[in-house]
C-alpha cells in the first residue's frame, strides 16, 4: 500500500481540477491531482471554444497566459442567424468586455505542461478511484497505481470529476437533490483546418434545425449541427455535412465557408443539470461534477472557472488565516452564478433549436423573440452580459 498525505485531494485533471490545484500551488497550499485517463486521452477531447475574463483572469493570475495571448482570438461581438437575417449583438460595444476564442483542448495543454514546474503533481492513470470519510476532518482517496493500491489522506476533497465522476455520488441521496433536463437532440461537431467563413461565431435557428459556427483559430473551425439524439456518425460523411452547414448557416456564411476534411467528429447529448449542495462535510464539487449545461451559452468551461475562483480563494482563507467563512459560502456564492448561467443557456437553446414537439405557436414565439432582439438594445444587453460572463 502506497500512501501519503496533502492538504488538498483534487480529483480530476480536466479544467477545473487543473486551475485549482495550480492555484493551489502557487498559494503555497499542498494538492495533489488524481486522473483516471493518460495525459494523451484528456488532451485528445475537443470540447469548449469560448473562454470568459473570468477564465482568462485565472490564467493570467497563474502567469500561464502567453500562449493564449499569442494564439487565442479576442472577439467583440456575436451573430443570431435566423434563415433571413443576421443580427450582430456588439458584445464590447454593450460590456465593454470581449470573450476570448482560445480552445479548452489549449487550455488544458497550457495547465498540464506547467505542472511539473509548479510543483503541482498529477497522478495519471489512476485506477478504482473511491472517497471515503468524507464527514470527517481526514478524508481520503483511494486508488490503484501500477497495480499498487494506494492512499491520500487529506484534509479536503475537490471533486473535480466531471459528470460521471465518484465525487457526486458520494453525497448521500439525504442531503443531495439533482435537477435535470435532457432534450431531445444532439450537438454533432466537427473540427477542420479551414479558415472560418465569419470572423465572429454565428448561432443559427434554421427549419432543419440549430447550426454553430466556431472556430480555433484563422485557420482552424469547429462548426455543429443539431441532429436527433438516435443520429449516427456515419449517417454524415462530410459533404453531407458541409452541405447541411451552408444551407442552415444562411447565404452570406456558405459564401465565405471553406470546406476540408474533418479532423474529428463527435456526438453530443444536451442537458441542464445541477445538483445542490456543492460542498458536503470535507467534498467540494467542481464544474461538470455538480453542473452540466447546454453548450448553447458557452458557459460549461467558464463555471468551471467561476467554482475554481470562489473554491480557491476560500481554501487559501482556511489554510492561510483560519478562516472557515468562505468554505461555509462556497455552495451557496458557486450555485448562485451556475443557476444564472444554466438560465442563460437554456434559454438560448429554446431560442435556437427545433424542437420535435414544437408547434406552430413555438416556432411564432421563437421569431417574436428574435425580432425584439434584432430590435431592442436591452434585449441585447441581456445576451451580451451573459454571454461575456456575470460577475463574480
Ligand atoms: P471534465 O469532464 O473536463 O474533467 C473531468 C476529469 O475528471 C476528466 O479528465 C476525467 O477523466 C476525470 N475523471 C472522471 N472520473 C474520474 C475518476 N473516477 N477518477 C479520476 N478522474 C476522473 N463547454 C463549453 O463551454 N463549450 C462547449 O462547446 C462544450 N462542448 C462540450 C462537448 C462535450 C462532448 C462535453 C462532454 C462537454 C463540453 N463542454 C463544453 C463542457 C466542458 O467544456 C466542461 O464544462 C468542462 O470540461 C468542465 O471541466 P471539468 O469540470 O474539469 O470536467
Ligand atoms: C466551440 O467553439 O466549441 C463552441 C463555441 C461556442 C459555443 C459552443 C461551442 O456556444
Amino acid at each position: 500500500m502506497s500512501k501519503k498525505s496533502t492538504q488538498v485531494a483534487i480529483i480530476g485533471a480536466g479544467p477545473a481540477g487543473l486551475m485549482l490545484g495550480h492555484l493551489l500551488r502557487q498559494a503555497g497550499i499542498e494538492a495533489v491531482i488524481i486522473e483516471r485517463q493518460n495525459q494523451a486521452h484528456v488532451l485528445s477531447r475537443i470540447r469548449a471554444g469560448v473562454l470568459e475574463t473570468v477564465t482568462t483572469g485565472i490564467l493570467e493570475q497563474l502567469d500561464l497566459a502567453e500562449r493564449m495571448h499569442a494564439k487565442g482570438l479576442p472577439h467583440s461581438g456575436v451573430k443570431l442567424a435566423d434563415g433571413e437575417r443576421l443580427i450582430r449583438i456588439d458584445i464590447e460595444g454593450l460590456t465593454g468586455r470581449t470573450v476570448m476564442v482560445y480552445g479548452q483542448t489549449e487550455l488544458t495543454r497550457d495547465l498540464i505542461d506547467a505542472a511539473p514546474y509548479r510543483d503541482l503533481e498529477i497522478i495519471w492513470e489512476a485506477e478504482d478511484v473511491a472517497v471515503h470519510d468524507i464527514e470527517s476532518d481526514a478524508p481520503c482517496v483511494k486508488f490503484t497505481k501500477d497495480g499498487i493500491e494506494s492512499r491520500i489522506e487529506a484534509r479536503f476533497i475537490a471533486g473535480c470529476d466531471g459528470f460521471h465522476g465518484v465525487s457526486r455520488p458520494a453525497i448521500p441521496d439525504s442531503v443531495g437533490r439533482p435537477y435535470e433536463k435532457v432534450y431531445p437532440f444532439g450537438w454533432l461537431g466537427v473540427l477542420a483546418d479551414v479558415p472560418p467563413c465569419n470572423h465572429e461565431l454565428i448561432y443559427a435557428n434554421h427549419a432543419n434545425g440549430f447550426a454553430l459556427a466556431s472556430q480555433r483559430s484563422l485557420t482552424r473551425s469547429r462548426y455543429y449541427i443539431q441532429v436527433p439524439l438516435t443520429e449516427k456518425l456515419e449517417d454524415w460523411p462530410d459533404d453531407r455535412l458541409w452541405d447541411e452547414l451552408a444551407l442552415r448557416l444562411g447565404p452570406d456564411a456558405a459564401a465565405h465557408m471553406t470546406r476540408g476534411p474533418a479532423l474529428e467528429k463527435s456526438i453530443a447529448p444536451l442537458r441542464s443539470f445541477v445538483f445542490e449542495p456543492m460542498h458536503h462535510g470535507s467534498l467540494f464539487l467542481v464544474g461538470d461534477a455538480a453542473h452540466i449545461v447546454p453548450p448553447t451559452g458557452a458557459k460549461g468551461l467558464n463555471l468551471a472557472a467561476s467554482d475554481v475562483a470562489y473554491l480557491s480563494a476560500a481554501l487559501i482563507a482556511f489554510f492561510s488565516e483560519n478562516d472557515s467563512d468562505a468554505i461555509a459560502t462556497y455552495s451557496e456564492k458557486a450555485l448562485a452564478r451556475v443557476w444564472k448561467a444554466e438560465r442563460f443557456s437554456w434559454s438560448l437553446t429554446m431560442l435556437m433549436h427545433r424542437f420535435p414537439d414544437d408547434g406552430v405557436f413555438d416556432r411564432r414565439m421563437q421569431v417574436a423573440q428574435l425580432d425584439y432582439i434584432a430590435s431592442s438594445e436591452a434585449a441585447q444587453m441581456e445576451i451580451a452580459e451573459n454571454y461575456v460572463g456575470l460577475p463574480l
